[in-house]
């Protein structure tokens, strides 16, 4: 919200007489929403982006972080962002994100990233920058890098995750995503389309067996206390993109920005530091607090996806050109 200026020279006056760091009130405020928990690496680093902020701009923006779907969950949020009630809002493009902007979904094609140097040399290269061409058309505003969430693991209460097999008849809490459900109903599993703000509930309460989240989520939102077995299925990678209400960004000065992207992006790369670290070394950490982890080999399950018709129905789904730039960084996948 942008306030006038009719009083800047009275006010700064006033500033300079107080001993207050930021006598004048913000004259650009920006609401950011995120569904995972306060501790959770995103929004540490989306905090500590927001005190930057605040002091290189000398109080003229503040980003007000809403961590753990305090604003609402992912559904309410994107409607949020759209009308302009939020300003920001982190959701992942195969999220509820995917409803709005189809192809966005396409960075969550099941075992199509190998390992971080490969996805992140097609997010922050030629996949990344047509989606966020896409994303844009759509009419938000997008920054440039993409916030880890992590490689996807999968947790239940019923069995270990070994073989394809082991999926049949389990229920598992996926995101509100085409994609999502159809990875899942590929696995010969049975996918049923949550909110995160929901999951811990479901999963309590025996609604569904399971669901599938990188360790630091596992962690952050305590999904370990209703959770019995975690499968290292790495089954697809997810991250989030720092969407932006379009009228909202448009009110800023290029120069602010400018500086606002500009620390947030660097923030961005040092939370994809945390999250790799965190995701590698919480294992030892869940096990300890009673969740029993299994290895799993891949190859089984990717075969499984591809006699479903997985890989030909999303590549029709995409498009070539969507496509061939995924398969540019992951090789051949239909
Ligand atoms: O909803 C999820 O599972 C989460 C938090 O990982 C996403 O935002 C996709």
């Amino acid at each position: 919200t942008r306030r006038r200026f009719a009083t800047l020279a009275a006010s700064t006056a006033v500033a300079a007489a107080l001993p207050l760091r930021y006598a004048n009130a913000a004259e650009f405020t920006f609401k950011v929403g995120t569904n995972v928990p306060e501790s959770h690496p995103l929004n540490v680093h989306l905090r500590k982006a927001s005190e930057q902020i605040k002091t290189e701009t000398n109080g003229q923006f503040d980003l007000q972080l809403f961590p753990n779907n305090q604003l609402g969950a992912d559904s309410d949020m994107l409607s949020q962002l759209r009308s302009g009630a939020m300003e920001c809002f982190l959701n992942s493009g195969v999220n509820v994100l995917s409803t709005m902007i189809p192809v966005a979904a396409i960075s969550g094609v099941g075992f199509a990233f190998k390992d971080y140097p490969t996805l992140w040399n097609a997010m922050d290269g030629k996949l990344g920058t047509y989606l966020r061409g896409q994303i844009t058309k759509g009419g938000l505003v997008v920054l440039d890098k993409i916030w880890d969430n992590g490689f996807r693991q999968t947790t239940n209460s019923v069995r270990p995750i070994v073989k394809p097999q082991d999926f049949n008849g389990l229920k598992i809490r996926v995101p509100v995503s085409a994609l999502w459900l159809s990875l899942f109903r590929g696995l010969g599993a049975t996918p049923t389309g949550l909110n995160f703000a929901e999951v811990y509930s479901a999963l309590q309460t025996h609604v569904v067996d399971g669901q599938e989240n990188p360790p630091a989520i596992i962690s952050a939102a305590k999904l370990f206390e209703v959770q019995k077995y975690c499968s290292m299925t790495n089954h697809m990678w997810d991250g989030w993109w720092f969407l932006i209400n379009r009228r909202a960004w448009s009110q800023l000065p290029t120069n602010l920005q400018d500086k606002v992207s500009g620390i947030l992006n660097t923030a961005c790369m040092a939370e994809r530091e945390e999250v790799a670290q965190q995701n590698n070394a919480l294992r030892k950490d869940l096990e300890a607090k009673g969740l029993i982890f299994n290895d799993v080999d891949p190859a089984p399950f990717r075969t499984a996806l591809s006699k479903a018709g997985f890989y030909t129905e999303w590549r029709g789904k995409f498009g070539d050109e969507a496509w061939n730039l995924l398969e540019e960084s992951t090789g051949k996948l239909s």
